[in-house]
Parts: C-alpha cells; sequence; structure tokens
C-alpha cells in the first residue's frame, strides 16, 4: 500500500523540490559538509536532521569528530531530507561532475527489521532549470543485510533480479556514488557503492538515449532521501565535484606591445609572455612555478601593467631554445596553476619567422 502512494509522491515531490534553481558558474568550487559543525546546504523537509558525536549508538563518524542521524517523524509521508549539492544547475561542466554521501549501514539492524528500505537518488537538472531525471539507490534489509540495486523510480525493488542486485553483509560506512558521464553526447551516470576500505562493491550504469548533453542536460540537482523506512539513519561527507578539474581561460598576450607576435627560433634571446589581468580573473593567483609555455619553464617573471589598463599583470620570460615550437605553428598555449590548484590556460597567435630570413638570406 505505501509503496503504490510512493509512485505518486516522489513525481509530486520532485516537482515541489524545484525552487530557487541557483545556476552554478564555472567559478563553482564544489560542495562539502562533513557535519561537523552545521547542516548547510541541507534541508529536513519532512524528516530531522541532528548532529551527532561519534560514538553516537555505537557508531564511529565516517571522518571527523560528528556525523549527521536522520529520522523521519512524518511516517504517513515517507519521504526525508535533501540537499541541493551547493545550489542547482543548469550549465553541464565539461568533463561531468560527481556527487557522493556516506550512509552507514547497521547489518544488525537490519536482520532484526526485514523489508525496510530507503531509496537515496541524485537528480540532474536540464538547461532550461527544470528538473530530467533521478538516479535511485534502493537498499533494503534482509534477514542476512543489505540487498539493493539502482533504477530512475522510486521506490525501487532493491532485490530486483533485473537489477543486479548486491548483497553486504558487513556494517560500516558505505559511498554512495553518482558519475555523471558525457558518453558521446548522450549523459551516462554510473552509480556505485563503495565501502570504507574504498573497493567498489556495487556498480549501475543507468542512461536514456535521449538525454542529450549538448541541447537538453544541465548539472546537478538534488540529493534526497526520497523514500525512508527506517526510523534512525546515519550519514556523512556529502560532496559534490568534478570528474575533470575545470580549467580556467586567462588572456595571454606573447610580446606585449607588438603584433604580430614574431619568433626567431633561432633566437638565443628571451619570449616576454603576459597573463593579462581583468575584472574576472587577477594574474597574482597564479603561481609563477607551476607556467609552462610550450614546453619551458619561465626563466623570470614580474608584476607590471603591460597593456596599460591600470591592472597589474604578470610577465614572464622564457628561453627561445626551450620552446618546443614548430616553424609552422600559428599559437602558442601557457598552462599553470593558481595556488589554490586550479588549472589555468591561454593561447595567443605566433608568428614564427621564417629560418631562411632568421639567417640573413
Ligand atoms: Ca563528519
Ligand atoms: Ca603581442
Ligand atoms: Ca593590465
Amino acid at each position: 500500500m505505501k509503496r503504490f502512494f510512493g509512485i505518486a509522491l516522489v513525481i509530486m515531490m520532485a516537482a515541489s523540490l524545484f525552487f530557487a534553481a541557483a545556476s552554478v558558474g564555472a567559478e563553482d568550487s564544489g560542495y562539502f559538509n562533513g557535519f561537523e559543525t552545521d547542516l548547510d546546504g541541507w534541508y529536513e523537509y519532512n524528516s530531522e536532521m541532528t548532529i551527532v558525536s561519534s560514538g553516537h549508538n555505537g557508531i564511529t563518524s565516517a571522518d571527523g569528530d560528528n556525523h549527521v542521524v536522520i529520522t523521519p517523524p512524518m511516517y504517513d509521508t515517507w519521504t526525508g531530507v535533501f540537499t541541493r549539492w551547493g545550489g542547482y544547475s543548469s550549465v553541464w561542466p565539461e568533463g561531468g561532475f560527481y556527487t557522493e554521501l556516506d550512509i552507514y549501514l547497521d547489518v544488525e539492524y537490519a536482520t532484526s527489521n526485514v523489508g525496510q528500505q530507503f531509496d537515496f537518488t541524485s537528480a540532474v537538472s536540464k538547461k532550461d532549470g527544470d528538473f530530467r531525471r533521478d538516479y535511485i539507490f534502493s537498499v533494503g534489509t534482509t534477514d542476512e543485510g543489505f540487498v539493493m540495486s539502482a533504477s530512475n523510480n522510486s521506490p525501487g525493488w532493491p532485490a530486483n533480479p533485473g537489477r543486479n542486485p548486491v548483497n553486504i553483509y558487513t556494517s560500516g560506512w558505505y559511498t554512495f556514488r553518482h558519475n555523471f558521464r558525457d558518453v558521446a553526447d548522450v549523459l551516462t551516470v554510473e552509480m556505485e557503492v563503495i565501502d570504507s576500505n574504498g573497493n567498489v562493491v556495487g556498480s549501475w550504469t543507468l542512461s536514456d538515449p535521449t538525454d542529450i548533453i549538448s541541447t537538453i542536460i544541465g548539472g546537478n540537482r538534488y540529493g534526497w532521501f526520497c523514500f525512508i523506512e527506517f526510523p534512525e539513519l546515519a550519514i556523512d561527507n556529502a560532496e559534490r565535484g568534478y570528474l575533470v578539474p575545470p580549467v580556467i581561460d586567462v588572456d595571454v598576450d606573447i610580446k606585449p606591445g607588438s603584433q604580430p607576435n614574431s619568433i626567431n627560433l633561432k633566437s638565443r634571446g628571451v619570449v616576454p609572455v603576459a597573463i593579462l589581468s581583468s575584472v574576472d580573473f587577477d594574474a597574482a593567483q597564479v603561481d609563477p612555478a607551476t607556467v609552462l609555455f610550450e614546453g619551458a619553464s619561465p626563466v623570470r617573471w614580474a608584476f607590471g601593467d603591460v597593456n596599460e589598463d591600470g591592472i597589474l599583470d604578470l610577465l614572464f620570460h622564457f628561453k627561445t631554445q626551450e620552446l618546443e615550437i614548430l616553424e609552422d605553428d600559428v599559437d602558442a598555449t601557457l598552462t599553470g596553476e593558481t595556488f589554490d590548484g586550479t588549472s589555468i590556460e591561454g593561447s595567443d597567435s605566433v608568428n614564427i619567422v621564417p629560418i631562411g630570413k632568421a639567417k640573413g638570406h
């Protein structure tokens, strides 16, 4: 009976969870809450969330000194807490993204409460900000422990033989992870259950051929216990991040003040290359030790306003003989990292002086 209600419920909830659709830009650095001090980013909804100390009810926190216990008091609604992973996104991040949450599976409780279930979904948005689809772990109790599988529907059937169910017989923290990937322009979601030793104990891949990345699929939506019968469930370490770290595009000027940017590959001198600051990016964030320009590390660097816009730029000099530039190259690229580890990249045109001319013929 309650399962029947659940199906309609999830559809309604998926619609009502849509509000405050914040768009997460390229500068977004992801989301993490280890529940050490607060519930930031989580919403209790029809349940309650309580931060408890490690050791509460015999459960050591997955990390740190604290974790959270979810208690769903409104048993007639059968739905629980949710997070927006730091904000909904209508932008597909190049390279894809992941979400993950640690959930404690207590085998002793399971075997004495057979037939209970929770479903945990991480959903994806469309480019217009609307809901697109849920990816749901369905986890149930058996007389041996837990059985689980994955689908797009809730309540799912944890032991569904058509969905490669996985059994867990050992109590502990398990990471429920969703990898949202672009495979030939179709969203492909790899759902993994990982034990505390890092072993993948269950893995399911869900994909719908109509979920076209380039035209339909946006970024993350909610993480949500869309169905929960457990009177108490411990969670820790909620995280969203990128499968491929984002790269900041920076403005690069080879030979500031001159155009075209002629390089004589026979030269025994240096080539000046500037990272130009802008209102969006301060070149002082760049760690000079990480900078490479076509295979060469800088021999020196200094701050200066090379384009006279009133904002200090970062000017590097590279030995021409160390550049891995070919005679027919038409542009050259500088790469590096900011001091907080974000990759940067920028290119400018080059005009390679013909060898003949370089020799003075
Ligand atoms: Ca913690
Ligand atoms: Ca130039
Ligand atoms: Ca400047």
